[in-house]
């Protein structure tokens, strides 16, 4: 399937870059001049994505029709044997987004318009909020609420553990990828267990129920604890609790969804349609959290949250610091488009992000706005600022129970 034309795929490159954190993207020239951007940024893995595209996927690319995205979605995807897997779904990912944005440039239209047309005129998302102590965390919730945002995702360190994912250190922000060696941090379920229902029931007697709440149990939990924790939330009617159980288990959710009315988002860490088939079509879930640039692209993302539609399933993409403005982007263009958008995740970027990244979406009072006259995805990367932030080594915590073994982070 060689092009010919103006749309041929002449070059291929790769910019691994940490302007304030890791990313790599991808870069696609077409023949005629049209370059398109994708993100392949896989947090604490990122060189494994990049040798992928420029050892193996850059070669099957050149003089390849740049129009042809399904088909070459379908190309890369059937083609390595060796389906599905992180690393190969976020290249995948990265390949096809930047082919939706060099569509989008060559018939002169945003990506969203392309995916069916606007649908809503703004996305309300929603930021980390966090605390050391219960006051701290109303306090920064109450911060994002005075900034216009309508949803709040809400951590706070755990009393008697040394430390708890998802709380800022001293004035930085959350990060989570923070140093060239994991992290060992402490996990005790009983501890976890006794604070959570207490910090959300100070939440919504101190701040009220005029907004939604969000929090993300990062995969600690067994069903029954899950279960009991969705049940204990009942009253303060969340908006939804996050990733319970670890997520490869798409049956646990079933236990979970039996026992309580509290609404359930998974799906960060999956990259493709078969990690929520089943999630899906039994209904066990009210949010499917999947990211556009882990799982696999805009192409297949439109499959996943299809699917979803037909079973009441509302999206909540991920949209962490590492997935990078050009994946937040195209994020942002489904949003736009599709019947069941819920929230879309921002967690915001480290500022010399936006030295490297020019995005023409914007946060405007906690809800993402973007431009009817902005061709492609919208976010153009200066590849000369980027090499002033060469890749620095940088790993996820790890999770360990008071008794030293280890547990899920
Ligand atoms: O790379 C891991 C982070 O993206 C993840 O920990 C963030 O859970 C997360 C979230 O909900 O944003
Ligand atoms: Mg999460």
């Amino acid at each position: 399937m060689t092009g010919g034309g103006s749309r041929t795929i002449r070059e291929v490159d790769v910019v691994v870059s940490a302007p304030g954190r890791n990313y790599v993207t991808l870069r696609i020239e077409t023949v005629g001049g049209l370059v398109g951007w994708g993100d392949a940024t896989l947090n604490g893995r990122e060189l494994a994505v990049a040798s992928y595209l420029r050892d193996h996927l850059s070669a099957l690319l050149l003089g390849k029709d740049s129009a042809r995205i399904g088909d070459l979605w379908q190309y890369l995807y059937r083609g390595p044997y060796w389906r599905r897997g992180p690393v190969t779904m976020a290249a995948i990912s990265a390949v096809d987004q930047a082919l939706w944005d060099i569509q989008g440039k060559a018939a002169g239209m945003p990506v969203f318009q392309l995916l069916g047309g606007r649908a809503r005129e703004r996305l309300m998302a929603y930021p980390h909020a966090s605390g050391h102590t219960v006051e701290d965390a109303v306090a920064s919730i109450s911060t994002k609420l005075e900034q216009g945002y309508a949803a709040v995702r809400v951590q706070a360190s755990v009393p008697g553990l040394a430390s708890t994912y998802g709380i800022h250190v001293g004035d930085e922000a959350y990060e989570p990828a923070h140093t060239d060696l994991p992290d060992e941090e402490s996990w005790s379920t009983p501890l976890y267990l006794d604070f959570v229902p207490k910090l959300i029931a100070a939440v919504r007697d101190q701040l009220g129920y005029g907004f939604n709440l969000l929090h993300d149990g990062h995969h600690r939990l067994t069903p029954t604890e899950a279960a009991w924790l969705g049940k204990e939330l009942e009253p303060y009617r969340m908006f939804w609790l996050e990733d319970v159980t670890p997520a490869e288990d798409q049956a646990a959710f079933s236990l979970i969804k039996a026992h309580t009315t509290t609404p359930l988002a998974v799906g960060e860490v999956f990259n493709s349609i078969w990690d929520c088939q089943q999630l899906i079509t039994n209904r066990w879930i009210d949010y499917i959290r999947c990211a556009t640039t882990h799982a696999g692209g805009i192409t297949h993302m439109k499959r996943i949250l299809d699917l979803a539609d037909l079973y009441g399933v509302r999206s909540g993409c991920h949209g962490p610091s590492d997935v990078s403005p050009v994946g937040m982007a195209a994020n942002i263009h489904l949003g736009f488009a599709i019947p069941n958008f819920g929230v879309q995740e921002f967690m915001g970027y480290p500022e010399e992000t936006a030295e490297v990244f020019r995005a023409s979406y914007r946060l405007v009072e906690g809800h993402l706005e973007i431009d009817e006259d902005v061709p492609g995805l919208g976010v153009e990367v200066d590849v000369e600022a980027a090499a002033r932030f060469p890749y620095e080594r940088k790993y996820l915590p790890v999770n360990r129970r008071l008794d030293g073994s280890m547990h899920d982070w």
